[in-house]
This record gives structure tokens, C-alpha cells and sequence, in this order.
């Protein structure tokens, strides 16, 4: 089984012997359904009838293949890899409440600490005592370092502390956990641009990311949410979780075509295990 056949599928091409009216208009029908959203949807099913015309395909099965080009082209908005080309790395994580960001750096440190990167953790999230207590079983679980201080300390404090550590000890890439909060919370999105600071400030010259972590089952609200982000927190990638749920992997699609942000991960499952790079043509085939 592959990694994303846990991915609900859009399965209209067996009900087709011939490409016809009806068939854009269900094919149309069920990217909706699938959570891709209007716009997109139509955009893809232009898209599709524009090459099907131009490449003169008839069967069923050489439309599929297009469709799954078309879906591909609309995920290609950037690179989907992480930048760590310097050392440390930092990589921020950011997003409204219960999405997956801790769950999500505890795997990345995982799948980073497997490549032979020396990782460091660091509980940005200074709200809850149990968000260190969630950070520090991960880093025990694989085996990495962790910075935390107590409830409710200053989240940009922590992350001071935790780049002074990473230079110290030569850490390759520090992943910042921090609270959930709503993008309309102005004071807690201040607090991000003072992390952020803090990072300029403290290693000026170093590839950071900041990733936003949205939940996959909240379709076409999660769009909205990253819309919010994005303006105010300045977002390099996406990371797509809980696609291993009731969420329809069409908003991959969404995400990726109407905010111009590449999906960089995505979470499959509550498992070290289950978080994997974006692989956009494995995940269109998986899809169509
Ligand atoms: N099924 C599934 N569950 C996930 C996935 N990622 C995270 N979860 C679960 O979602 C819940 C919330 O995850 P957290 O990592 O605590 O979320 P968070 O964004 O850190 O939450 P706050 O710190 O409260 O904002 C936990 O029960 C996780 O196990 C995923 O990819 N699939
Ligand atoms: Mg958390």
C-alpha cells in the first residue's frame, strides 16, 4: 500500500465509456465534492477540456493521465523542500489550536534525526505546561535535544535560549513549536514577529522557514485561516495534516492554487511514521 492511499479517491473515470458534456460537468461535480473548491475546480476542468482538445485524447484512461497533469501543475507553486542550507537551520511552526504542529515536529525531528541531522527542539508553546510535557516525549521518543522553560515564560525568550543552545552545540536545524492562536488575535501574532526578530537578530544569516500547519479535515476553512497567516506572518510552506481522516484531499489542490504556497509536508496519521515530503505526482495518482 502506498503512502497516500489513505487519500479518499475522485473515482468518476469507471462510470465514462466516452468523454462527453456529462462527463465534465460530473467531473466538475466531484472536485467540489472533494474539497478542491469552486474556483479551483473550474479553473482544472478548463484546464482539462483545453488539453483534452489540443491532444485530442478520446479514451477514459488518457483523460485520467491529463487530469492528473493538470493537478500536478496547479500544486507546482514553489519548491517543496525545506531549506536547511545553513547550520543551524530554523524552521517555525505556526497555526490556529490543535492542527497537529507539535505531533508534526515531533516526526520531522524524527525523519531529520534519521538523515544525520542533529535536531533541536524548542517549546515555544509556553501557554500550557502540557504543550513542553507533549514536546519533551517526542524528543525523548527519537532522541533529540529539547529547550523549554516554565508555563508561561516568554515564547520569544525560549527561542533566545534555544539559539544560543543550537550555537553552542552545533545543532544543524532547530524546530520552533509555538501556541495555537487565531490569526485575528493581533497580540498573539505580534509574538510570532518577535520570534522572528529574535532569530534576525541572533543568527542573521540563517535559512529560516515558517511553516503553517493546517488541518486537512477543516476543508475550506483552513483556507481561509492560511489566507490570514499569510499576510501577517509571512508563510514559506504548508504543511497539510490529518489527510488520513474524513478530510477529502482535494483541498491540496485548493490550498496550493489559491494561495501560491507550496505544501511542503503531509500527515497521514498520529504515528512517527506518518508524516511524508510532498510528493504532488504521487499524490495526484493516488487521487485521480
Ligand atoms: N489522524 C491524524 N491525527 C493527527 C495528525 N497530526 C496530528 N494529529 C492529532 O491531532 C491532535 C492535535 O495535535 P497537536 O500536535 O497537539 O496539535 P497542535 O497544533 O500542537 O495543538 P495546540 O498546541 O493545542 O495548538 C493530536 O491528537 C494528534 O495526535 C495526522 O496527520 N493525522
Ligand atoms: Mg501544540
Amino acid at each position: 500500500m502506498g503512502f497516500f492511499d489513505k487519500i479518499k479517491k475522485i473515482g468518476i473515470f469507471s462510470a465514462f465509456s466516452s468523454i462527453d458534456e456529462e462527463f465534465y460537468d460530473e467531473l466538475e461535480e466531484s472536485l467540489i465534492l472533494a474539497d478542491m473548491g469552486v474556483d479551483p475546480a473550474l479553473k482544472a476542468v478548463e484546464e482539462l477540456r483545453r488539453r483534452v482538445k489540443a491532444e485530442r485524447l478520446r479514451e477514459p484512461d488518457q483523460v485520467r493521465v491529463c487530469l492528473r497533469r493538470v493537478l500536478c501543475d496547479m500544486l507546482d507553486v514553489g519548491s517543496t523542500e525545506l531549506d536547511l542550507s545553513t547550520c543551524p537551520s530554523v524552521i517555525l511552526f505556526i497555526g490556529v489550536n490543535g492542527v497537529g504542529k507539535t505531533t508534526t515536529i515531533g516526526k520531522l525531528g524524527a525523519a531529520l534525526k534519521v538523515q544525520g541531522k542533529k535536531v533541536l527542539l524548542c517549546a515555544g508553546d509556553t501557554f500550557r505546561a502540557a504543550a513542553a510535557e507533549q514536546l519533551t516525549i517526542w524528543a525523548q521518543r527519537s532522541g533529540v535535544d529539547i529547550v523549554k522553560q516554565g508555563e508561561g515564560a516568554d515564547p520569544a525568550a525560549v527561542v533566545y535560549d534555544a539559539l544560543t543552545a543550537a550555537k553552542a552545540r552545533g545543532t544543524d536545524v532547530i524546530l520552533v513549536d509555538t501556541a495555537g492562536r487565531l490569526h485575528n488575535k493581533q497580540n498573539l501574532m505580534n509574538e510570532l514577529n518577535k520570534i522572528r526578530r529574535i532569530v534576525d537578530r541572533e543568527l542573521p544569516e540563517c535559512a529560516c522557514e515558517t511553516l503553517l500547519v493546517l488541518d486537512a479535515t477543516t476543508g475550506q476553512n483552513g483556507l481561509i485561516q492560511a489566507k490570514q497567516f499569510r499576510e501577517s506572518a509571512g508563510v514559506t510552506g504548508i504543511i497539510l495534516t490529518k489527510l488520513d481522516g474524513t478530510a477529502k484531499g482535494g483541498v491540496t489542490v485548493a490550498i496550493a492554487d489559491e494561495l501560491k504556497i507550496p505544501v511542503k509536508y503531509v500527515g497521514l496519521g498520529e504515528g512517527v511514521d506518518d508524516l511524508r515530503p510532498f510528493d504532488a505526482q504521487a499524490f495526484t495518482e493516488a487521487l485521480v
